[in-house]
């Protein structure tokens, strides 16, 4: 039997894991944790929980996160929380040799100039794109932390580096959202309230590369199980991409609003192309499952059954 302890199970990785994972695991093999039970900003309360739990292996799914705007406006914020979150649980690890340990990350760690797919080894290879900059150093200083464990105190260390990420139990918002969860939220509403036009941020033509967050958690569950997967640093992602217009268009469909798509160019694009190479993770034999069109209307029906203002 393995123990396993997941931070952050009350965002969309933490979520999605969480159903996931009740059909597989018994409940006494895992312990979800959440901002009710262990403070990650204070040190000796997140340690106190690892050294109750003795996991077998963590997964890092906490994080503060959110879209282009949030990361460009809260930029200290994301900077400071995202460091604290991730030293305090890394260095309560230390004692725990036995653990491994799956840190996810994030696609915006790599260079704004990464050859495109993005490559594992592209790393710290130039400077980041600025609108999320300081949410990326935090990740690339958790990843330099775990991966300083697994060289002095030889735990068992995976960096997972998702592609963009969608899903139902995701924040749906008008400014902080990301951008899937953000125009349902505002495509909806447009609907609603029979608006001639639609406004999307950016000119559209960055290109994101999506994938549902089920299909991450899928990912996970194989890296438990697979204990010959060695690698300190994997990316995750589809491999389809798609413009944030075409996104747009496909969104219009699925909440049928019968509006034109116009573009606020005051607001930021952000990195133009970002597509994972996940052949790696791919070779050892894990795929995606869900495309974008069926993934999208799942997460449509969810928000419509779940929003609470309506
Ligand atoms: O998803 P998103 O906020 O994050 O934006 P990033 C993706 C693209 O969609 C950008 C455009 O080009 C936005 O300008 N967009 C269009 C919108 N309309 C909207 C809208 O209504 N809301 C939002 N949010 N975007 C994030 C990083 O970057 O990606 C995080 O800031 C993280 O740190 C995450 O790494 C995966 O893909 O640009």
């Amino acid at each position: 039997m393995k123990k396993i302890l997941v931070f952050g199970s009350n965002g969309l990785v933490g979520k999605s894991i969480k159903r996931t994972f009740k059909d597989i695991y018994n409940p006494d093999e895992i312990f979800f944790s959440t901002r009710e039970d262990t403070n990650l900003f204070s040190y000796e309360q997140t340690k106190k929980t690892i050294d109750k739990f003795q996991p077998d292996v963590l997964i890092n799914a906490a994080a503060k996160v959110g879209g282009i705007y949030a990361n460009n406006l809260q930029r200290s914020e994301f900077l400071i929380e995202n460091l604290k979150i991730n030293i305090n649980i890394l260095e309560s690890c230390i004692d725990h040799k036995e653990t491994k340990i799956i840190n996810l990350g994030s696609s915006c760690i790599y260079p704004l100039n990464a050859d495109n797919p993005i490559k594992e080894s592209s790393i710290m290879t130039g400077i980041l794109e600025p609108t999320n900059s300081p949410y990326a150093m935090a990740k690339l200083t958790s990843i330099e932390l775990a991966n300083s464990l697994n060289i002095q105190y030889g735990h068992e260390v995976i960096n997972l580096m998702p592609t963009n990420l969608y899903g139902p139990e995701d924040n749906f918002s008008e400014m902080d959202s990301h951008v899937i969860p953000g125009l349902i939220y505002k495509m909806h509403k447009a609907k609603e309230n029979n608006e001639e036009s639609f406004q999307i941020w950016g000119t559209g033509k960055p290109r994101r590369e999506f994938m549902h967050v089920d299909d991450l958690a899928m990912a996970i569950q194989f890296l438990i199980e697979r204990n010959d997967i060695k690698e300190s640093l994997l990316n995750i992602g589809t491999g389809d991409e798609v413009t944030i217009s075409e996104l747009s268009l496909l969104l219009k469909k699925i909440i049928s609003f019968d509006g034109e798509i116009t573009f606020d160019t005051n607001m930021p694009n952000g990195n133009p192309r970002k597509l994972l190479d996940s052949s790696l993770i791919k070779s050892f034999g894990w795929k995606p499952s869900i495309n974008l069109k069926d993934g999208l209307e799942k997460t449509y029906e969810w928000f419509k059954k779940n929003r609470i203002d309506n």
